[in-house]
Parts: C-alpha cells; sequence; structure tokens
C-alpha cells in the first residue's frame, strides 16, 4: 500500500512553521516517485498563480469590467464581477465547469471508484478535490491516496460528539451541523499557527491541512447527528481505510449496503461541490474567511447561508413539496393535477422549490447528471418519487414561463437531488442540506487555500444608506 501522507507530525506543530514547508519533501522520501501528495501538487501550482495575479494586478488594476448600477446596488449584486474565485466558472447558458470541465467531461476523466478497486462507476469526490485544488485531474494512484489520507484524518475529537449528544433531536440538522463544525476549530492548524507568527506567503499551508482534515471529519460529524435525530447507523462514525470517502460516509449512516446509494453518493458530493463563487454558501466561506477565520469557523458561516430554503434548503423542501401533492392526489398524479398543483403553490405566493437559479438559464447540469444517473439504475427507474421528479421537470418550466416572473424556469441542482435518496430509504429529508453541507466543502474550502496563497485582502465593499444614495445621484 502506499503512503502518500504527510508526516503528520511536522503538520501539528505550530510553533515550528517552516516545517510547512518542508513536509511535502519529506514525504518524497516514502512513497513511489511518480505519485504526488496533495499538499505538494499544490505547492507546485504555487509560483504560477501567484506570478498570475501579479501580472493581472500590475497590467489591468484599473481596467474596467462593467458598471456598478444603483440595480446592483438594490438587486443582490447579479452579475456584478468583484470576486477572485479559482475553482469553477459558472455559465448561465451551459452551467458550471471546474477548471475547464464540465460535469460529463469530469464524469469521463477523473479517477472513479472502479479505478481504484471499490464497487461502482461514478468519479470519487476525492478526484473532484483534487482537481479543484490544483487545475489537474490526479492520477488513479493520487486519488487513491488522498482517499487514504482522508480516510486517516477521518475519527472526530470525544468532545465533539459529546456537543453533538447534548443537542435536542428537534433541533434543525443543519444548526447541529454548523455549530460542531465551528467547534472543531478548537483543533485548528491554522488559528495556531497564526498565533505562533506564521508568514502570511505559509498561510495557505495550515489552511489546507485544516481544509483537509474538516472534510475529512464532515461525515461523521453529519453521521453522528442522523444517528442521534433519526437512530439510524450505529453512532461510531468507524472508516474503513480500504474504503473511499463516499462509501465509508454512506456505511456511517447504516446504508453501506446499498450500492447504488454508495455510487450515487460520490457523484453527489462531486457535483455539488463548487458552483463558482457567488452563491450564498461558498461567498460566505469566502467573505468570513478573509477576516483570516480559521476554516472551521469561515465553513460554520458558509452552512448558516446553506441552510436558507432559497438556497441549500430546497432540497428538503422539493420533497416537502412532493409529498404533499402525494397526499392531496395520490401517488400517480395525472400530468394537469401536476399543474394544477404548481399554479396552486404559485398563486399562494410560494416559489416552486428546485426551479430557477440566480445565474443559470438552461436546465442545471447537475440536474442532469443526478437525473442521468437515475436512468442508470433499475431500482431508481422504478422509484415513484424519481419518477415524479421527472415528469415535473417537464411540467414545471412552461407553468413558470406562463407565471412569468423567473428568469429560469427550469430545474436547478435541489429539484432531483432527494428522490434518490428517499427512494435508497433515506428518507428523513430534514437531513438532506447536510449532505449538501458536506459536500459543498469540496470547493470553498480550497478557495481559502487559494485566498491564501494568493493573500487576497479582507473583503469590504462600499455600502450606501438610501439617502447617500440619492445625495451621490443628485450630483
Ligand atoms: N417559483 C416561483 N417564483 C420564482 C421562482 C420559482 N421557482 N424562481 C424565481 N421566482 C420569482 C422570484 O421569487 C422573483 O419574484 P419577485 O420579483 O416577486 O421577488 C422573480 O421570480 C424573479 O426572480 P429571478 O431573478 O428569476 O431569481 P433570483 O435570482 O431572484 O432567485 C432563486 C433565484 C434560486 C432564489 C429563485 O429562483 C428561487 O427562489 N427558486 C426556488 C428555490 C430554489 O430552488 N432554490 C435553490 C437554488 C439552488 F440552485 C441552490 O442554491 N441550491
Amino acid at each position: 500500500m502506499l503512503t502518500l501522507t504527510i508526516p503528520r507530525v511536522a503538520l501539528r506543530s505550530a510553533t515550528a512553521p517552516r516545517q510547512f514547508a518542508a513536509a511535502a519533501a519529506a514525504a518524497s522520501t516514502v512513497r513511489f516517485a511518480s505519485t504526488k501528495t496533495l499538499t505538494e501538487a499544490v505547492s507546485e501550482t504555487v509560483p504560477a498563480k501567484r506570478e498570475q495575479l501579479a501580472k493581472l494586478k500590475a497590467e489591468h488594476a484599473e481596467t474596467k469590467l462593467g458598471d456598478s448600477t444603483v440595480g446592483h446596488l438594490l438587486g443582490g449584486m447579479r452579475g456584478l464581477k468583484c470576486m477572485l474565485w479559482e475553482g469553477s466558472v459558472l455559465d448561465a447558458e451551459s452551467g458550471i465547469t471546474f477548471h475547464g470541465k464540465s460535469i460529463p467531461q469530469c464524469q469521463k476523466e477523473l479517477p472513479s471508484a472502479k479505478d481504484i478497486g471499490r464497487p461502482g462507476k461514478e468519479m470519487l469526490p476525492e478526484s473532484m478535490l483534487w482537481l479543484l485544488l490544483t487545475g489537474k485531474v490526479p492520477t488513479v494512484e493520487e486519488a487513491k491516496g488522498l482517499s487514504q489520507d482522508l480516510v486517516s484524518r477521518a475519527k472526530l475529537p470525544n468532545y465533539i460528539e459529546k456537543l453533538i449528544d447534548t443537542f435536542p433531536k428537534s433541533l434543525h440538522p443543519m444548526t447541529q451541523f454548523s455549530t460542531a463544525v465551528a467547534a472543531l476549530n478548537h483543533d485548528s492548524k491554522f488559528a495556531a499557527a497564526y498565533n505562533a507568527g506564521v508568514k502570511k506567503t505559509e498561510f495557505w499551508q495550515p489552511t489546507l491541512e485544516d481544509s483537509l482534515d474538516l472534510i475529512a471529519r464532515l461525515p461523521a460529524v453529519a453521521a453522528r447527528i442522523y444517528y442521534n435525530v433519526f437512530g439510524k447507523g450505529d453512532g461510531k462514525q468507524n472508516v474503513d481505510p480500504s474504503m473511499d470517502l463516499a462509501e465509508n460516509f454512506t456505511h456511517m449512516l447504516g446504508y453501506g449496503d446499498k450500492e447504488g446509494l454508495v455510487d450515487y453518493m460520490r457523484l453527489y458530493i462531486s457535483v455539488h461541490g463548487d458552483h463558482e463563487g457567488g452563491n450564498v454558501s461558498a461567498h460566505t466561506a469566502h467573505l468570513v474567511g478573509s477576516a483570516l477565520s480559521d476554516p472551521y469557523l469561515a465553513y460554520s458561516a458558509a452552512l448558516n447561508g446553506l441552510a436558507g430554503p432559497l438556497h441549500g434548503l430546497a432540497n428538503q423542501e422539493v420533497l416537502n413539496w412532493i409529498l404533499e401533492l402525494e397526499k392531496e392526489v395520490g401517488s400517480d398524479p395525472s400530468d394537469q393535477q401536476i399543474i394544477d398543483s404548481l399554479w396552486s403553490t404559485l398563486k399562494s405566493g410560494r416559489v416552486v422549490p428546485g426551479y430557477g437559479h440566480a445565474v443559470l438559464r438552461q436546465p442545471d447540469p447537475r440536474f442532469t447528471a443526478l437525473s442521468g444517473y437515475c436512468d442508470t439504475r433499475p431500482e431508481l427507474q422504478k422509484s415513484p418519487t424519481v419518477k415524479l421528479v421527472q415528469r415535473l421537470s417537464h411540467l414545471a418550466p412552461p407553468v413558470l414561463t406562463e407565471h412569468g416572473k423567473t428568469k429560469n424556469p427550469f430545474p436547478n441542482v435541489d429539484a432531483g437531488s432527494g428522490a434518490p435518496l428517499y427512494t435508497y430509504g433515506l428518507d428523513e429529508f430534514k437531513f438532506y442540506t447536510v449532505l449538501f453541507g458536506v459536500s459543498r466543502a469540496f470547493g470553498a474550502l480550497p478557495q481559502l487555500v487559494y485566498d491564501r496563497m494568493l493573500g487576497l485582502p479582507i473583503e469590504r465593499p462600499k455600502s450606501l444608506s438610501m439617502d447617500a444614495l440619492e445625495a451621490l445621484l443628485k450630483k
């Protein structure tokens, strides 16, 4: 078996910051020459990234990217180009690309479960994480090495389990999640290194360490919450070093025997990881992190944004909506009954959950990928819930178009992500946004690493009161 992790002792010692730089070099003595650790791979990208930033600043600091309008100020800054985000770019028509690669390309090119000798065909979230952090497709050995590294970091500190155990079952799982994630900062390597006076140019290294620790532990935090609230899983959060992250996670939740769900979880985490920087959760992590809060605090804040119904909570709302429909008209509604139900939602002033998007103007390729997965699994093809979601994706757009408000009548990722979970028996949809929260870390935390690698400043846009705005407009 390959040993790919950086010597942990070097990375735990915040009083010896220079060891961060030495750690990657030391690791090269204990593994095959062709295989890099993630830290080494990220390290290699640093000079070019810094040079690119310096050139952009030197040559284009005054170049306009469009004008800020009163509409931007009053309208949630839609389309205003004012944030650097390295991992992915969202195009309104073609959807998300991760360092230039679309979801189907990632499914084809990124090392999969099968490649590392596990049952299943889908890309590994570990491969996606590597791509997001380095801009490169990892080799199979690199993906496997990262997977093993994450397994080695997955154990929860005892106090976190105890903390989660004190929460009332009635406390929303997302509130439990963000609280537990914030509390994990007790062991932040970034905070310790900062307090020890580590140089600004080295901030990215303990940030990467914290990010990997956090990504590795999020499944265990989520599984403990699931166990406490819903009594499923064994509450032990054990990991098997031969399994990848999604497989271990699915086992912790108590569904390890469902191969279809294990593979779905890989795809789910991979496609939910990053969606450029402007969405509420990603932007929040970036904003809070810009104050040099450690990655745990930054990501905990992001989770609170994800917990809003216009963002990540929409995936639980979709299941709510579907179950309400089934209660009203039975499990096999006619097209007209579905259309009537859509109109009744809209006429009551509510949004149709899972539809519309602030940027996208076409069906969300994440929805398409998850729906495509359903088409490959007979048990999902038979599922009434999956079938209903797929019918809705054809019936809702014309209704929303006729309604005339939304700029995008098509399904977004949340329209379809819950139905397969529901079908496999993970039917506690109050928990669904937690799964989104496990996933979003794969994109939001790498950006914190980029932020610190590039030494980006604290975020501080200008706000105006309406009086100040009017005064400015009169000038
Ligand atoms: N159903 C009904 N009305 C909708 C709608 C929907 N699905 N989507 C947008 N609208 C309305 C919207 O409320 C707004 O109405 P008002 O002018 O009365 O405020 C109008 O259409 C224009 O909105 P927009 O410019 O098209 O969208 P926004 O950029 O303001 O908002 C969303 C984008 C995603 C918040 C919005 O489409 C929505 O509320 N969708 C339903 C909730 C949802 O699925 N959220 C998850 C989004 C997902 F991608 C994610 O973040 N995880």
